[in-house]
């Protein structure tokens, strides 16, 4: 006798109803911020009000196609390594269709990278750290340094989505009282509706700890809240959410290339500066993960 194992198919598509932006998307409209030297008082109260917002063509896409270049050769790079952990802090790995594998979340990502490191040179950034607070910089060999996401529904991607998380919940794993945090994020892939993307409960970051902690299960809920905002973006914008705010990464619409979508996440940082390196022990926080399975 023959047994016949089936693969479970991918779930298909529902591109209808999946993809059409929340209704408060149309509650609050968002000017087409750019960034200066300086953050105007109206982006400042933007921020403030809602917990996010989003600076149209930081860098132009030429500029932008350089940095995808060397991102490339860093994932490359570290595949062909067979590196699975940089400073302690865990890759997350997929595989292409035809075998290949890729990284679908780096980490420290401009120490390995002349063009990543110099694009957080950029004094637009001075910017974003003054209004962070007083003492804040970037922190490339800090925490996990620079991350990249890279999002892709097809089989073989193992991430696709990430559920609700407020980003300071990490603090308390790091044994630090949440505090106000900024979130900076960089496109490097369109970001349309069709391929899920960020999406943030407005004015949450306003919350106290209590709600911060409790509101929704961390990382477990990955269900859309009628009360969402879906921040869609273009190759280029740049980001920043509040660290205290509910959002989670919606899983894209599409499939493919066509779901793939990439994101910078610049390491702003504070207070006495803990460098890691090669013998630096994987946070708990990473272990709780993996565990979990998100
Ligand atoms: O990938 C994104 O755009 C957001 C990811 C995120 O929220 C996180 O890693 O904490
Ligand atoms: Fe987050």
């Amino acid at each position: 006798m023959t047994t016949t194992t089936f693969e479970a198919p991918e779930a298909p598509a529902k591109p209808t109803s999946a993809a059409a932006l929340p209704p408060m998307n149309r509650c609050i409209d968002m000017p087409r911020f750019e960034l200066g030297e300086r953050l105007t008082p109206e982006q400042v109260e933007f921020l403030d009000t809602f917990g996010f917002i989003r600076f149209k063509s930081f860098l132009p896409r030429a500029e932008v196609a350089k940095l995808v270049e060397e991102v490339e050769a860093i994932d490359a790079r570290l595949v062909a390594e067979g590196r699975t952990v940089i400073n302690g802090v865990p890759l997350i790995l997929g595989k292409r269709k035809d075998g290949r594998g890729f990284v679908q979340r780096m980490c420290f990502s401009s120490t390995f990278g002349e063009r990543l490191h110099a694009f957080l040179q950029d004094p637009r950034f001075k910017a974003i750290l003054e209004i962070a607070g007083p003492g804040y910089r970037i922190g490339e060999r800090e925490r996990d340094g620079l991350v990249i996401n890279h999002y892709r529904r097809e089989e073989g991607s193992s991430y696709k989505r990430l559920g609700w998380h407020t980003d300071s919940l990490r603090d308390l794993f790091y044994f630090e009282m949440p505090r106000r945090y900024l979130n900076v994020g960089f496109y490097l892939d369109d970001s349309p509706i069709e391929k899920g993307g960020v999406r943030l409960i407005p004015f949450s970051h306003q919350q106290g700890l209590w709600p911060m902690l409790t509101r929704k299960a961390h990382f477990m809920d990955t269900d859309a809240d009628p009360a969402e905002y879906a921040l869609v973006a273009e190759a280029g914008d740049l980001t920043i959410h509040d660290g205290r705010i509910w959002h989670r990464v919606a899983e894209a619409s599409a499939t493919g290339d066509a779901s793939q979508r990439r994101v910078m996440y610049v390491p702003l940082m504070e207070g006495p500066e803990k460098l890691k390196d090669e013998n630096s022990p994987t946070p708990v926080y990473f272990r709780l993960r993996r565990f979990a399975r998100f």
